[in-house]
């Protein structure tokens, strides 16, 4: 018995101080991009013909298409997706160390042989949209529809995200307030795509599995009831065994 419950109080002591700390981690997950959660909003660069992007739901995952304009300049489309439940509140959930992103993406559809898409991890704080540097989605030798691959960052950090402007142009020089001083920060993800042919052109990207994986090892400045409660019987517990032992 003796045994058992200085296992119990150990255990219990280790839950408190590593365990506990960990729940200010955050994770956000959509593995069925049902579009009632999310917005949607693009940023365009062309003088020739007008570019868009719109956000489908295709059943059990979600498929971005971007329109492309044509001559005479260059064409640039930035869409944005924001999933309007994955929410962090720096405030009260601590400040954000590092950004793990991963989500399923494949190139529907695109023109001859380029990437067809690009995808970035994008969020959105103060009304502004940021996002980080992309990823191309596949090979250029590959025929479209690509298999879907796994797209990974990680250890991001608030200057891996820049300012969105309004013609789709990050600025890397501007960055979300990830501090334990920061307002609410929405998540979400971002295709982009240009061209600089004459004509207009569409690129279908698909997605999937979208998660978010948030550290924030700033622990909160008053422990929170539950770790204290949890140390506290741990302790009193262990103090218990060693009078009992004493005595015997
Ligand atoms: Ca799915």
């Amino acid at each position: 018995m003796k045994r058992v419950a200085i296992y119990a109080c150990t255990l219990t002591l280790l839950l408190s101080v590593f365990v506990l700390p960990a729940l200010a981690d955050q994770m956000f997950y959509d593995d069925t991009i049902d579009l009632a959660n999310w917005e949607h909003q693009y940023f365009v660069n062309n003088g020739g013909g007008v570019p868009y992007a719109e956000f489908t739901d295709e059943g059990g995952f979600g498929r971005v298409r971007i329109h492309l304009g044509g001559s005479p300049t260059n064409s640039y489309v930035l869409s944005a997706q924001i999933n309007t439940s994955a929410v962090y509140d720096p405030i009260t959930e601590g400040a954000i160390d590092s950004i793990d992103y991963s989500e399923l993406a494949r190139v529907w559809d695109t023109e001859f042989n380029t990437y067809g898409g690009a995808t970035m991890l994008a969020l959105e704080q103060n009304e502004q949209i940021y996002a980080t540097g992309y990823q191309n989605i596949r090979e250029t030798t590959a025929t479209p529809p690509s298999p879907w691959y796994t797209i990974t960052f990680s250890d991001l950090v608030a200057s891996s995200f820049g300012l969105v402007f309004s013609n789709g142009v990050r600025d890397f020089s501007q960055n979300p307030d990830f501090s334990a001083t920061g307002t609410q920060i929405t998540f979400g993800f971002a295709r982009n795509g240009s061209h600089t042919y004459s004509f207009g052109v569409d690129r279908y990207t698909d997605i999937d599995n979208w998660r978010v994986e948030i550290t924030s090892t700033t622990p909160p400045p008053i422990p929170e009831p539950a770790t204290m409660l949890l140390l506290g019987s741990g302790l009193i517990g262990l103090a218990g065994y060693r009078k009992r032992t004493r005595r015997s």
